[in-house]
């Protein structure tokens, strides 16, 4: 779990370690391990040195607050730095303008702008009860109308009855016209893309855009692009003064630099993000999530909020007291276990962990966690208490009847006595780190 930049920056900061401040020589190093970390999140090179050259005189001389291991107070820093620049909170569609509130969808070919406009469409009408029409303003590819169509039926979504129109502008005009004809509130226009950057695209849209005067103007930008989105992003935002970013195909590898590139040089807030091909996958974007991807540390913070709903805080301090005491029984093990459960499975909390979906991946597809996790609360009950309270006496026979009670067989009893073993010594570890909760591995709780 401390793996990849905590990893690199205890290791330098090790020397430190609970006092002092955090020195320019430390700085200069972990500076270092910080700049490859953007980079290797496609973070544009010139973004990367503003921000590793802001950080650095913020960090200089700083004292280390007592609660912190220097790496987690530099993490710290880094963290709300990359927060601030993304925009420190989720940014909305603006809904204050007199209906039908248009918004424009514009972007390069393929990047997922129609799809976009049908899940932007699937969004708006569940959670913000928008009476939503959609226009296709795509008479480029052959079949593109008929793709938002098919969306529309889809999401059942008024669309806009224009397909025997030809030209853009005409197409918007009429489907501007049905919307307020039909009383609806919002009018999504699809464009069509383009291969590349040239004149002829940027044209069309600025002048479809001059005639439309579109409330929103967002940019459909594919995060797999990387670096280059920043150059695309900048020549859409001069041309057509962008209220706003959808990053798109998130659910891909992109560890998401493009999204800071983009904000720190254009300042137009990301408002939304794609996570897979159906209708429900967008979200709105999470600043703070959006730089755990790119540090890589996994979405802790999505794992702490939901493990906020869910965990029980009493029951977390009681158990990091007895970690500490070393009093970790099998008992504990099994509501551990449950808590899991709660949280939705191993699988889903490894996903959110860093490194987790890497780690899930060299798990045999065969071995079905969720159901091993079953198993092992049944060895656990058919323990008596005494044997839940002292693993040392789980001799051959006892490990044999407990077989037999749950059902298993006796590899599995040994194999859940090892889990055990290996949890009790890591779940020491991580409460070395986190103050009250041992799934706040960042110290971040208060802060
Ligand atoms: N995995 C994933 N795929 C996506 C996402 N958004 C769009 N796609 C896929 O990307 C492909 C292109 O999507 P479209 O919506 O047709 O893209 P477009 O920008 O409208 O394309 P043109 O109209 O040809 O310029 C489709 O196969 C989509 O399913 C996403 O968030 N995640
Ligand atoms: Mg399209």
């Amino acid at each position: 779990m401390f793996e990849q930049l905590t990893e690199k920056f205890d290791l330098f900061l090790k020397n430190l370690k609970g006092h002092g401040k955090l020195s320019e020589k430390n700085i200069e190093e972990v500076s270092q391990k910080l700049k490859l970390t953007l980079l290797e999140a496609d973070v544009h090179y010139q973004v990367v040195k503003d921000i590793t050259e802001a950080i650095r005189s913020q960090a200089i001389g700083q004292k280390v607050h007592e609660s912190l291991t220097p790496a987690q107070h530099y993490i710290k820093i880094v963290r709300e730095e990359l927060v601030r620049l993304l925009g420190s909170q989720t940014a909305e569609i603006d809904f204050r303008v007199k209906p039908p509130l248009v918004i424009f969808m514009v972007g390069l070919q393929g990047v997922g702008k129609t799809t976009t406009c049908g899940k932007l469409a699937y969004y708006l009408t569940h959670e913000k009860n928008r009476n939503v029409m959609l226009v296709s303003t795509d008479v480029r590819r052959m079949a593109a109308r008929e793709q938002l169509g098919i969306l529309a039926d889809h999401v059942k979504t008024a669309i806009s009855d224009t397909n025997h129109l030809t030209h853009p502008v005409e197409i918007y005009k009429a489907a501007y016209d049905q919307c307020i004809q039909r009383g609806k509130d919002t009018l999504i226009v699809d464009t069509s893309g383009r291969m590349h950057l040239d004149h002829d695209l940027m044209d069309e849209v600025q002048r479809l855009k001059d005639e439309i005067c579109p409330n929103e103007i967002l940019l459909v930008s594919d995060a797999m692009v990387g670096q280059q989105a920043l150059s695309i992003a900048k020549q859409f935002h001069e041309k057509l003064q962008l209220t706003g970013i959808i990053l798109s195909k998130m659910d891909g590898d992109a560890r998401g630099g493009a999204a800071l590139s983009m904000k720190k040089i254009t300042s137009v807030p990301i408002k939304f993000i794609g996570v897979g091909e159906k209708i429900e996958a967008l979200e709105l974007f999470h600043p703070e999530r959006m730089v755990s991807r790119i540090l890589q540390m996994g979405d802790v913070l999505t794992l702490i909020e939901k493990a906020q709903k869910t965990y029980d805080e009493g029951k977390s301090q009681v158990l990091q007291k007895k970690l500490q005491k070393g009093i970790f029984s099998l008992q504990d093990f099994k509501e551990e276990l449950q808590q899991m459960k709660k949280l939705g499975g191993f699988s889903s909390v490894m996903k959110l962990l860093p490194g987790g979906n890497k780690l899930l991946n060299r798990v045999p597809s065969n071995l079905n966690m969720e159901a091993e996790t079953k198993q092992m609360m049944a060895i656990i009950d058919s323990m008596t208490s005494q044997e839940r309270w002292n693993v040392e006496i789980l001799n051959g026979s006892r490990r044999l009847r407990i077989a037999r009670g749950s059902g298993t067989e006796v590899a599995q009893v040994n194999r859940l006595v090892k889990q055990f073993l290996e949890t009790k010594k890591m779940m020491k570890k991580i409460s070395k780190f986190g103050k009250s909760n041992p799934l706040d591995l960042w110290g971040r709780g208060g802060t």
